[in-house]
C-alpha cells in the first residue's frame, strides 16, 4: 500500500468512529468500546481487502463478513452507511423501532451476512458459508470477526475443528484481542490463556496482526489469504474503546452511555486525532 492509500485508511477508521459515536449519541446505551476496537480493520476490510459493491449486494460472488461479535455492529453500519449500501439518514434512527438499523446485526439491512449477537455462532455460519462458496467454484472470500471473551464459547471450537478437517482455506478469522469484555477484564471473567497454541492445535494458522495500524492488518490479510489448505486467524491486538481517552481500556464503555459533556469530549478528540493526521499527511 502507498502512503496515500495508508492515510485514506488511516482517515476512514477515524471517520468510522465518528459515525459510532454519532448512532450512539446523548443519554442512550451503545456498544462503543468494542466497536471502535475494530475501526482499522473494517477500515481495510470495507475499502481495501473485500471485493464487494454496494450497488450489488446480493452478488454472489461478494467477499462476506460476518461480525460474530454482533453487539460491535455500529461499526459495521458505520462502514456500510459510507459505502453507500443505506442513506446517512439511517444512522440517526439506529435501534428505533421505524429504523432499518437494529442493534445487532439482522438480514434485513444490505450488506449484513448473518443475524448475530448470540456469542460463539458466527464461526459455524462462517464455515458453511465457505464450503457453499467452494461447492460452487466460486473464488470469494469469508471473513469471521470474533470476541476474546467470545473464545469462552464452546460451539466456535467445533467450527474451529470442522475448519481445518475440511482444509477451509477461503475463509479468515479474527479475534478482537482487547483483553475486556462486557464486565471486566477477560483474564478475570473467563481464562482464555495460550490462544495461539489453542488455534494452532485446532489445525489453524495463527498470525499476529497490530490492530490499530491499517498496513499490519493489510499485510496480514494478504497473508492469510495466501495460505493453502488450512484455515487462517489473524490475532488483532487492539485497545477496547480506542479513540476516546476516558473510554480506552475499560468495561465502562462496552455498551455505556456518554452525558453531554462526555459525548462534546469524545467527539473533539476523535475530530483532533483526524486532523493531526492531515496535518501529518
Ligand atoms: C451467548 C451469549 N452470552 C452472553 C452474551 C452477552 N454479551 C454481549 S457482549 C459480551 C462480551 C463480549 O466480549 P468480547 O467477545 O471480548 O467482545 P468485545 O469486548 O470485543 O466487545 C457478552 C458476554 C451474548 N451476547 N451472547
Amino acid at each position: 500500500m502507498d502512503d496515500q492509500k495508508i492515510r485514506h485508511l488511516q482517515a476512514t477508521a477515524q471517520q468510522l468512529r465518528r459515525n459510532v459515536l454519532e448512532m450512539i449519541g446523548i443519554g442512550k446505551a451503545g456498544h462503543w468500546g468494542g466497536s471502535s476496537s475494530l475501526a482499522e480493520t473494517m477500515a481495510v476490510l470495507y475499502f481495501h481487502a473485500m471485493r464487494v459493491d454496494a450497488r450489488e449486494p446480493c452478488n454472489p460472488a461478494r467477499d462476506r463478513l460476518v461480525l460474530s461479535k454482533g453487539h460491535a455492529v455500529l461499526i459495521q453500519y458505520a462502514a456500510l452507511c459510507e459505502l453507500g449500501y443505506f442513506p446517512r439518514e439511517e444512522l440517526k434512527r439506529v435501534k428505533s423501532l421505524d429504523g432499518l438499523l437494529q442493534g445487532h446485526p439482522d438480514l434485513t439491512i444490505p450488506g449484513i451476512e448473518a443475524v448475530t449477537g448470540s456469542l460463539g455462532q458466527g464461526l459455524s455460519i462462517g464455515v458453511g458459508m465457505a464450503l457453499a462458496l467452494r461447492l460452487e467454484k466460486r473464488p470469494a472470500h469469508v471473513f469471521v470477526i470474533m470476541g476474546d471473551g467470545e473464545q469462552s464459547e464452546g460451539q466456535l471450537w467445533e467450527a474451529a475443528m470442522a475448519a481445518s478437517n475440511f482444509e477451509v482455506d477461503n475463509l479468515t478469522a479474527f479475534i478482537d484481542l482487547n483483553r475486556i469484555q462486557a464486565t471486566g477484564h477477560t483474564d478475570e471473567v473467563f481464562r482464555i490463556p495460550d490462544l495461539v497454541q489453542k488455534w494452532n492445535s485446532f489445525g489453524w494458522e495463527v498470525l499476529n496482526a497490530r490492530g490499530h495500524d491499517v498496513t499490519s492488518i493489510a499485510e496480514n490479510i494478504d497473508k492469510a489469504r495466501s495460505i493453502k489448505g488450512k484455515p487462517a486467524l489473524i490475532i488483532l491486538e487492539t485497545i477496547k474503546g480506542k479513540g476516546v481517552s476516558f473510554a480506552e481500556n475499560t468495561a465502562t464503555y462496552h455498551n455505556g452511555v456518554f452525558d453531554d459533556a462526555r459525548f462534546a469530549q469524545a467527539m473533539h478528540e476523535i475530530a483532533l486525532a483526524t486532523d493531526m493526521r492531515e496535518e501529518v499527511a
